[in-house]
């Protein structure tokens, strides 16, 4: 009997992990779905019993994170493919007046988060011989934009931390993969503007941004490619944006 492929997706629970998950499934895979707010994950198991495993992880505690990947039932413990997706922004603050908890939950979370997890999965897939780590990195790690600093600089790592990963485990079979979305329309603004849905909304005001699902499909279309093959990293935009805050509204 062939087993599934085994996919680990971080943040889960929303937005453009949720839309993963989903993609996964609909290609066969069986989905480690992780996150904080594990309700929603547990309903994505009720659906998907026998092909989505709940996992509660704030990916900022490397204790837990450990913990939690260490304690996985052995039929899912063989991780194939890895999906750093979990990450946010907080704030829209000039680095001078804003406040300092806003950059350490980004830095925590994109950066520090991200490699609690690798650092969890990669032994074993570099050991293998095999595995494929897909990290979730944004239009915002190639440029900079005022009150963007901290989360321009967390998603600019991500892109050294691809590029670094992708050299240490030349040779092994592991591959190393990076997405940066543009403008894509989830929870982002809503966690970002601390839950002022009028000032998330304005974000997405006269634009069609993309949705979750058009970043998952470019992650599954990642991961299926032939074993000899790394797309290294894509940069995904809406139609109508250009760049950061470089966005055309139609009104
Ligand atoms: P959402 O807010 O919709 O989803 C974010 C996900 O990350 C949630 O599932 C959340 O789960 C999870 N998460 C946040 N903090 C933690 C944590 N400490 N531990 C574990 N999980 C956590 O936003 P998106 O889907 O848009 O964001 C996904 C990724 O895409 C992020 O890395 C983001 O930076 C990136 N991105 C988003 C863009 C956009 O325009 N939306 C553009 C470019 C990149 P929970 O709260 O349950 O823990
Ligand atoms: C999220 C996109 O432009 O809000 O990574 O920084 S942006």
């Amino acid at each position: 009997m062939t087993t599934l492929p085994v996919v680990l997706v971080t943040g889960a629970s929303s937005g453009i992990g949720r839309a993963c998950v989903d993609a996964f499934l609909a290609q066969g895979a069986r989905v480690i779905a992780a996150a904080r707010r594990v309700d929603r994950l547990e309903l994505l198991h009720d659906e998907n019993p026998n092909t989505v495993l709940p996992v509660a992880m704030d990916v900022r505690d490397r204790a837990g994170v450990t913990a939690a990947l260490a304690a996985l039932p052995e039929a899912w413990n063989t991780i194939d493919i890895l999906v750093n997706n979990a990450g946010l922004a907080a704030g829209r603050g000039p680095v001078h007046t804003d406040d300092p908890d806003n950059w350490d939950r980004m830095l925590d979370t994109n950066v520090r988060g991200l490699l609690n997890v690798s650092s969890c999965v990669l032994p074993r897939m570099v050991e293998r011989g095999s595995g494929h780590v897909i990290n979730i990195g944004s239009n915002a790690g190639r440029e900079v934009y005022p009150g963007g600093t901290v989360y321009c600089a967390t998603k600019a790592a991500v892109e050294r931390i691809t590029r670094g990963m992708r050299m240490d485990v030349l040779g092994s079979g592991v591959r190393i993969s990076q997405v940066d979305p543009g403008m894509v329309q989830t929870e982002f603004s809503l966690v970002r503007f601390d839950g002022d849905s009028s000032a998330a909304d304005a974000v997405y005001d006269g634009v069609t941004p993309l949705l979750p699902s058009d970043i998952a499909e470019v992650v599954t279309w990642i991961a299926s490619r032939p074993p000899h093959v790394v797309i290294a990293d894509v940069l995904v935009y809406p139609t109508d944006q250009a760049g950061s805050g470089k966005l055309a509204r139609r009104k």
